[in-house]
Protein backbone atom coordinates (compact mmCIF):
# COMPACT_ATOMS: atom_id res chain seq x y z
CA UNK A 1 0.00 0.00 0.00
CA UNK A 2 2.57 2.86 0.82
CA UNK A 3 5.77 1.31 -1.27
CA UNK A 4 5.66 4.37 -3.62
CA UNK A 5 6.00 6.57 -0.70
CA UNK A 6 8.87 4.63 0.75
CA UNK A 7 10.50 4.75 -2.84
CA UNK A 8 9.93 8.49 -3.17
CA UNK A 9 10.70 8.92 0.41
CA UNK A 10 14.36 7.17 -0.57
CA UNK A 11 14.54 8.46 -3.88
CA UNK A 12 14.44 12.48 -2.52
CA UNK A 13 17.22 11.59 0.29
CA UNK A 14 19.33 9.95 -2.27
CA UNK A 15 19.09 12.91 -4.69
CA UNK A 16 20.03 15.32 -1.79
CA UNK A 17 23.07 13.09 -0.99
CA UNK A 18 21.85 10.80 1.14
CA UNK A 19 24.40 8.15 2.58
CA UNK A 20 22.73 5.08 4.14
CA UNK A 21 23.92 3.76 8.00
CA UNK A 22 23.85 0.69 9.11
CA UNK A 23 21.17 -0.56 10.93
CA UNK A 24 22.66 -3.63 13.07
CA UNK A 25 20.95 -6.74 11.65
CA UNK A 26 18.91 -7.63 13.58
CA UNK A 27 16.71 -4.32 14.27
CA UNK A 28 17.19 -3.55 10.25
CA UNK A 29 14.86 -6.50 9.59
CA UNK A 30 12.29 -8.48 11.89
CA UNK A 31 10.15 -11.35 10.91
CA UNK A 32 7.21 -12.29 13.47
CA UNK A 33 6.86 -15.73 14.90
CA UNK A 34 4.42 -16.52 12.83
CA UNK A 35 6.13 -15.80 9.72
CA UNK A 36 3.46 -13.43 8.42
CA UNK A 37 4.53 -9.89 9.11
CA UNK A 38 8.09 -8.23 8.56
CA UNK A 39 9.34 -4.66 9.66
CA UNK A 40 12.34 -2.99 8.07
CA UNK A 41 13.94 0.38 8.56
CA UNK A 42 16.61 2.32 7.09
CA UNK A 43 19.01 5.05 8.48
CA UNK A 44 20.08 8.05 6.77
CA UNK A 45 22.72 10.91 7.34
CA UNK A 46 22.71 13.58 4.92
CA UNK A 47 23.79 17.28 4.62
CA UNK A 48 21.60 19.13 7.16
CA UNK A 49 20.48 16.00 9.12
CA UNK A 50 22.26 14.00 11.72
CA UNK A 51 19.71 11.37 11.47
CA UNK A 52 16.86 10.13 9.09
CA UNK A 53 14.65 6.80 10.02
CA UNK A 54 12.20 5.29 7.48
CA UNK A 55 10.47 2.02 8.73
CA UNK A 56 7.84 0.22 6.53
CA UNK A 57 5.91 -2.48 8.78
CA UNK A 58 4.46 -5.10 5.85
CA UNK A 59 1.83 -7.58 8.24
CA UNK A 60 -0.39 -8.04 5.22
CA UNK A 61 -4.29 -7.19 5.12
CA UNK A 62 -3.93 -6.44 8.62
CA UNK A 63 -1.92 -3.94 8.59
CA UNK A 64 0.21 -1.57 6.82
CA UNK A 65 2.69 0.74 7.91
CA UNK A 66 5.44 3.73 6.74
CA UNK A 67 6.61 5.54 9.39
CA UNK A 68 9.76 8.06 9.46
CA UNK A 69 11.60 11.29 11.10
CA UNK A 70 13.98 13.73 10.16
CA UNK A 71 16.18 14.92 12.64
CA UNK A 72 18.29 18.11 11.67
CA UNK A 73 21.82 18.53 12.53
CA UNK A 74 22.07 20.55 15.95
CA UNK A 75 23.08 23.65 14.51
CA UNK A 76 19.38 24.09 12.79
CA UNK A 77 16.22 24.72 14.51
CA UNK A 78 13.54 23.80 12.18
CA UNK A 79 10.97 21.48 13.37
CA UNK A 80 11.98 17.40 12.41
CA UNK A 81 9.62 16.12 9.77
CA UNK A 82 7.13 13.44 10.82
CA UNK A 83 5.02 10.54 8.59
CA UNK A 84 3.25 7.88 10.09
CA UNK A 85 1.07 6.01 7.87
CA UNK A 86 -1.11 3.15 8.92
CA UNK A 87 -3.42 1.22 6.78
CA UNK A 88 -6.02 -1.46 8.47
CA UNK A 89 -7.14 -3.67 5.64
CA UNK A 90 -9.39 -5.64 7.59
CA UNK A 91 -11.23 -2.83 8.61
CA UNK A 92 -10.30 -0.22 5.36
CA UNK A 93 -9.58 2.27 8.31
CA UNK A 94 -6.40 4.56 7.36
CA UNK A 95 -4.27 6.75 9.66
CA UNK A 96 -2.46 9.36 8.07
CA UNK A 97 -0.09 11.58 10.49
CA UNK A 98 1.82 14.14 8.35
CA UNK A 99 3.63 16.95 10.13
CA UNK A 100 6.23 18.97 10.74
CA UNK A 101 7.24 18.75 14.20
CA UNK A 102 8.13 22.01 15.66
CA UNK A 103 10.80 22.13 18.84
CA UNK A 104 9.40 24.36 20.78
CA UNK A 105 5.66 25.96 20.31
CA UNK A 106 6.56 29.69 19.84
CA UNK A 107 4.58 32.35 18.29
CA UNK A 108 7.48 33.66 16.48
CA UNK A 109 9.34 30.42 16.09
CA UNK A 110 5.81 29.30 14.53
CA UNK A 111 5.65 32.06 12.38
CA UNK A 112 8.65 31.66 10.58
CA UNK A 113 8.57 28.05 9.71
CA UNK A 114 4.94 26.83 8.98
CA UNK A 115 4.17 29.36 6.01
CA UNK A 116 4.23 26.03 3.99
CA UNK A 117 2.05 23.54 6.19
CA UNK A 118 -0.20 25.89 6.38
CA UNK A 119 -1.03 26.48 2.83
CA UNK A 120 -1.00 22.12 2.84
CA UNK A 121 -3.67 22.24 5.08
CA UNK A 122 -6.10 24.70 3.50
CA UNK A 123 -5.00 22.68 0.21
CA UNK A 124 -6.08 19.10 1.92
CA UNK A 125 -9.05 19.86 4.00
CA UNK A 126 -9.86 15.90 3.64
CA UNK A 127 -6.66 15.47 5.82
CA UNK A 128 -7.10 18.20 8.15
CA UNK A 129 -10.03 16.60 10.04
CA UNK A 130 -9.29 18.09 13.72
CA UNK A 131 -8.84 14.24 15.00
CA UNK A 132 -8.68 13.88 18.32
CA UNK A 133 -5.38 12.13 19.81
CA UNK A 134 -6.03 9.58 22.40
CA UNK A 135 -2.27 8.66 22.94
CA UNK A 136 -0.07 12.16 22.20
CA UNK A 137 -0.70 15.85 23.22
CA UNK A 138 -1.52 18.27 20.53
CA UNK A 139 0.58 20.95 22.01
CA UNK A 140 3.66 19.10 22.53
CA UNK A 141 5.73 18.52 19.00
CA UNK A 142 2.85 18.49 17.07
CA UNK A 143 2.32 21.59 14.87
CA UNK A 144 -1.42 23.34 14.82
CA UNK A 145 -1.37 22.80 10.65
CA UNK A 146 -0.86 19.01 10.74
CA UNK A 147 -2.39 17.15 8.55
CA UNK A 148 -3.81 14.04 10.43
CA UNK A 149 -7.14 12.09 9.40
CA UNK A 150 -8.79 8.52 10.15
CA UNK A 151 -10.18 7.66 6.80
CA UNK A 152 -11.32 4.84 3.80
CA UNK A 153 -9.60 3.70 0.66
CA UNK A 154 -10.92 6.45 -1.19
CA UNK A 155 -8.59 8.84 0.93
CA UNK A 156 -5.88 6.77 0.55
CA UNK A 157 -5.97 5.99 -2.54
CA UNK A 158 -7.02 9.42 -4.02
CA UNK A 159 -6.30 12.51 -1.68
CA UNK A 160 -2.82 10.78 0.33
CA UNK A 161 -0.75 10.19 -2.82
CA UNK A 162 -0.78 14.00 -3.82
CA UNK A 163 -0.67 14.85 -0.34
CA UNK A 164 2.13 12.94 0.79
CA UNK A 165 4.17 14.44 -2.62
CA UNK A 166 3.20 17.69 -1.92
CA UNK A 167 4.06 17.37 2.30
CA UNK A 168 7.73 15.66 1.38
CA UNK A 169 8.39 19.06 -1.21
CA UNK A 170 7.05 21.61 1.21
CA UNK A 171 9.81 20.08 3.83
CA UNK A 172 12.69 20.23 1.67
CA UNK A 173 11.78 23.61 0.46
CA UNK A 174 11.70 24.88 3.85
CA UNK A 175 15.00 22.90 4.64
CA UNK A 176 16.17 24.96 1.48
CA UNK A 177 14.61 28.13 3.16
CA UNK A 178 16.18 27.68 6.59
CA UNK A 179 19.53 27.61 4.90
CA UNK A 180 19.28 31.48 4.53
CA UNK A 181 17.80 31.66 8.26
CA UNK A 182 20.36 31.43 11.15
CA UNK A 183 19.15 29.37 13.52
CA UNK A 184 17.91 31.45 16.60
CA UNK A 185 18.21 28.24 18.95
CA UNK A 186 21.32 27.60 20.09
CA UNK A 187 22.81 24.22 18.86
CA UNK A 188 22.73 22.64 22.71
CA UNK A 189 19.33 23.28 23.49
CA UNK A 190 17.71 21.90 20.18
CA UNK A 191 20.51 18.75 21.21
CA UNK A 192 17.90 18.74 24.10
CA UNK A 193 14.73 19.71 22.37
CA UNK A 194 15.29 16.67 19.79
CA UNK A 195 15.95 13.85 22.88
CA UNK A 196 12.91 15.19 24.99
CA UNK A 197 11.39 14.57 21.78
CA UNK A 198 12.36 10.95 21.68
CA UNK A 199 12.22 10.53 25.10
CA UNK A 200 8.09 12.17 24.92
CA UNK A 201 7.70 9.44 21.83
CA UNK A 202 9.45 6.61 23.55
CA UNK A 203 7.02 6.83 26.75
CA UNK A 204 3.70 7.24 24.41
CA UNK A 205 4.03 5.81 21.39
CA UNK A 206 0.72 3.36 21.04
CA UNK A 207 3.14 1.50 18.48
CA UNK A 208 4.64 -0.75 21.20
CA UNK A 209 1.73 -2.93 21.52
CA UNK A 210 1.83 -3.95 18.45
CA UNK A 211 5.42 -4.32 17.82
CA UNK A 212 5.21 -6.43 20.95
CA UNK A 213 2.04 -8.88 19.47
CA UNK A 214 4.23 -9.43 16.43
CA UNK A 215 7.76 -9.31 17.54
CA UNK A 216 7.80 -10.06 20.86
CA UNK A 217 8.39 -7.66 23.89
CA UNK A 218 12.16 -7.90 24.00
CA UNK A 219 12.76 -7.01 20.38
CA UNK A 220 9.88 -4.19 20.57
CA UNK A 221 11.31 -2.96 23.64
CA UNK A 222 15.15 -2.46 21.81
CA UNK A 223 14.03 -1.52 18.65
CA UNK A 224 12.23 1.48 20.25
CA UNK A 225 15.09 2.45 22.36
CA UNK A 226 17.68 2.07 20.12
CA UNK A 227 16.63 2.84 17.01
CA UNK A 228 12.89 4.14 16.60
CA UNK A 229 14.08 7.02 19.60
CA UNK A 230 17.72 6.60 20.94
CA UNK A 231 17.54 9.91 22.85
CA UNK A 232 20.75 10.31 24.40
CA UNK A 233 22.95 9.19 21.25
CA UNK A 234 24.97 12.55 20.18
CA UNK A 235 27.11 12.70 17.35
CA UNK A 236 28.03 9.41 16.81
CA UNK A 237 26.29 6.44 15.97
CA UNK A 238 22.76 7.04 17.08
CA UNK A 239 21.91 3.48 17.44
CA UNK A 240 24.05 2.95 21.03
CA UNK A 241 21.64 3.63 23.42
CA UNK A 242 23.10 4.40 27.06
CA UNK A 243 20.62 3.42 29.30
CA UNK A 244 22.25 5.33 32.48
CA UNK A 245 24.18 8.03 30.35
CA UNK A 246 24.24 11.36 32.15
CA UNK A 247 24.93 14.63 30.25
C1 LIG B 1 -1.20 6.82 15.97
N1 LIG B 1 0.65 5.29 15.30
C2 LIG B 1 -0.59 5.57 15.81
C3 LIG B 1 -1.21 4.35 16.18
C4 LIG B 1 -0.34 3.33 15.88
C5 LIG B 1 0.82 3.94 15.32
C6 LIG B 1 -0.56 1.85 16.06
C7 LIG B 1 -2.61 4.22 16.77
C8 LIG B 1 -3.60 4.11 15.64
C9 LIG B 1 -4.86 4.87 15.91
O1 LIG B 1 -4.80 5.91 16.56
O2 LIG B 1 -5.91 4.44 15.40
C10 LIG B 1 1.91 3.17 14.83
N2 LIG B 1 3.82 4.60 15.36
C11 LIG B 1 3.25 3.51 14.80
C12 LIG B 1 4.29 2.72 14.23
C13 LIG B 1 5.47 3.40 14.49
C14 LIG B 1 5.16 4.55 15.19
C15 LIG B 1 4.14 1.43 13.58
O3 LIG B 1 6.01 5.34 15.59
C16 LIG B 1 6.87 3.10 14.15
C17 LIG B 1 7.28 2.39 13.16
N3 LIG B 1 3.56 9.07 15.06
C18 LIG B 1 4.85 9.03 14.67
C19 LIG B 1 5.16 10.25 14.01
C20 LIG B 1 4.02 11.03 14.03
C21 LIG B 1 3.01 10.25 14.68
C22 LIG B 1 6.49 10.57 13.43
O4 LIG B 1 5.61 8.09 14.87
C23 LIG B 1 3.84 12.36 13.49
C24 LIG B 1 3.75 12.64 12.23
C25 LIG B 1 1.69 10.64 14.87
N4 LIG B 1 0.54 8.50 15.29
C26 LIG B 1 0.63 9.83 15.32
C27 LIG B 1 -0.58 10.37 15.86
C28 LIG B 1 -1.40 9.30 16.16
C29 LIG B 1 -0.67 8.11 15.80
C30 LIG B 1 -0.90 11.84 16.04
C31 LIG B 1 -2.76 9.31 16.80
C32 LIG B 1 -2.45 9.14 18.27
C33 LIG B 1 -3.49 9.61 19.21
O5 LIG B 1 -4.67 9.39 18.95
O6 LIG B 1 -3.07 10.19 20.25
Amino acid sequence: MFDPFLEQLQASIKARGGEAVVVPEDLEKCISKKGNSIIRSWLWKLPGFRRWRITRLDAGNSLQVLNSVAYPTFTKDQPLMGIDLLWFGVSNKLVAVLDFQPLIQDEAYLQRYFEGLKNLQRRFPALSSQEKMRSFDPNQYFSPWLLFCRGGIELAKDTLPVAFSAFLNCYWELDELSKGMPSKIPADQVRQFQFAYDLYHLKRDPAHGLFTSYFGKEWSDRFLREFLFPADSVNESPIKYKPHQTK
